[in-house]
């Protein structure tokens, strides 16, 4: 039988389109949860879901839906599709967006078929995936899922030092639909890999079977500011450089450990930050991942004897707060195989593979049978204006997806 096919130029240019919404005066792409151009992102959104005929419903996170029933399949729990609009700072056009609108794209491409699903398929916007303005990361998913209490995450403090419940109200999305009613039959999440393992195999779907864990932390150093010109170097108490040390340790211990872990130092501030000042205070995050839980818990704690030695040996005070820890995740084998089988009957090359960055979908498992496909990122490259997936491959991932759709949202399919 000849293969569907999505409609290649729509969904490109829509991604494009997207792209395009939060650029500032330099062209860098910033939209940060419930910003003012993440509004702008979600308007557009909105727009095209509506414009599809889909029934919108936005949480009280702020996640938005976008759901396909009809009279004869409403009593049935829906097929959940989706991912995140949100961005990082000087982010790329791919992360989140295009799972997001390829969902859009296999809704829009099945309906022009005459396709009649015998369930409801939902796609959906979550809130604040990233992170990086509110922690922790995937947000709207963790409260959809019961992980976390919607008013402790309403009440959550930016890195701006804004309420989330606030901005949310501000921008128009903080929605009565109570989190969680939307109960997926199972979940699936198209997302570009973010890392080099396709593009260096040269291979065009990821059937995605497991996620590492992740912990963040904030840790506060607190030294003594003096002259940059008259301290002797042994008369120091020099928060900046106990936050070196910390730096180095992490890269060292991974290293010698051979562990396939990552360590990240992805924010740092120095106090008073004056060039002859020798730092009072250091606040960084450290963002620490691996796949295995028990080495994950080896490296935090590895962390946490290495800072009570630099606090001893630099004459520093350190403290440390927890912003985020999540478990390795397995997904649904039996919605990983079906990935596999499309692949493979559309003539793609695919191999089942580790998400390296964390996902909305590492919530969703917690509810439903859960899977994800990967498409190839180009020098394994995101987070990053550079960040670029081919035109084929995003068409491939989004043709994989509607297959994947078709076969879990029929009647016959009963999940691994
Ligand atoms: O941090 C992550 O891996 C994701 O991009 N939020
Ligand atoms: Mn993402
Ligand atoms: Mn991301």
């Amino acid at each position: 039988m000849p293969h569907q096919s999505i409609n290649a130029e729509r969904l490109l240019a829509r991604i494009r389109e997207l792209g395009a919404i939060g650029r500032d005066g330099r062209g860098q792409l910033t939209r940060l949860a419930a910003s003012d151009t993440e509004k702008l992102g979600r308007d557009a959104l909105v727009g095209w879901l509506e414009a599809a005929g889909l029934d919108i419903a936005i949480d009280r996170i702020g996640n938005i839906f976008g759901v396909w029933q009809s009279h004869d399949n409403a009593g049935q729990l829906p097929l959940m599709l989706g991912s995140h609009i949100d961005t990082v700072i000087n982010a790329g056009i791919y992360d989140g967006c295009y799972g997001v609108l390829a969902a859009l794209e296999v809704i829009e491409t099945l309906k022009e078929q005459g396709f009649t699903p015998a369930r409801p398929i939902a796609v959906t916007a979550f809130t604040n995936e990233e992170g990086v303005r509110y922690a922790p990361d995937m947000l709207g998913s963790l409260v959809h899922v019961g992980g976390l209490a919607v008013e402790a995450a309403l009440a959550t403090v930016a890195t701006d030092g804004t309420v989330l419940g606030s901005e949310l109200a501000r921008i128009g999305y903080a929605g009565s639909v109570e989190p969680g009613s939307l109960k997926p039959h199972a979940y699936v999440e198209l997302h570009i890999e973010q890392g080099p393992v396709l593009d260096r195999e040269a291979i065009t779907i990821g059937a995605v079977e497991n996620l590492q864990g992740i912990s963040w932390q904030r840790v506060t150093i607190d030294g003594v500011a003096n002259h940059a010109g008259t301290t002797p170097m042994a008369m120091r108490c020099d928060a900046g450089l106990a936050a070196a040390r910390i730096g180095l340790f992490l890269r060292d211990h991974i290293t010698r450990s051979n562990a396939p872990s990552v360590a990240t130092i992805g924010t740092m501030r120095f106090e008073p930050d004056a060039i002859n000042v020798i730092p009072s205070r250091a606040t960084f995050t450290v963002d620490l991942r691996d796949p295995d839980e028990d080495r994950l818990q080896g490296l935090e704690a590895a962390l946490a004897d290495f800072l009570l030695r630099v606090a001893a040996e630099e004459g520093v005070e350190i403290s440390v707060e927890r912003l985020a820890r999540f478990q390795p995740v397995a997904f649904d084998l039996g919605i990983v195989a079906t990935i596999e089988a499309s692949a493979k009957a559309r003539g793609l090359k695919s191999r089942r593979m580790t998400s390296g960055a964390g996902h909305d979908a590492q919530m969703i498992a917690r509810i439903a049978p859960t899977a994800m496909i990967f498409v190839p990122s180009r020098d394994g490259i995101s987070h990053n204006p550079r960040e670029h997936t081919e035109a084929d491959d995003l068409v491939a991932g989004a043709n994989v997806l509607l297959d994947v759709v078709e076969r879990i949202a029929c009647s016959g399919w009963k999940g691994s």
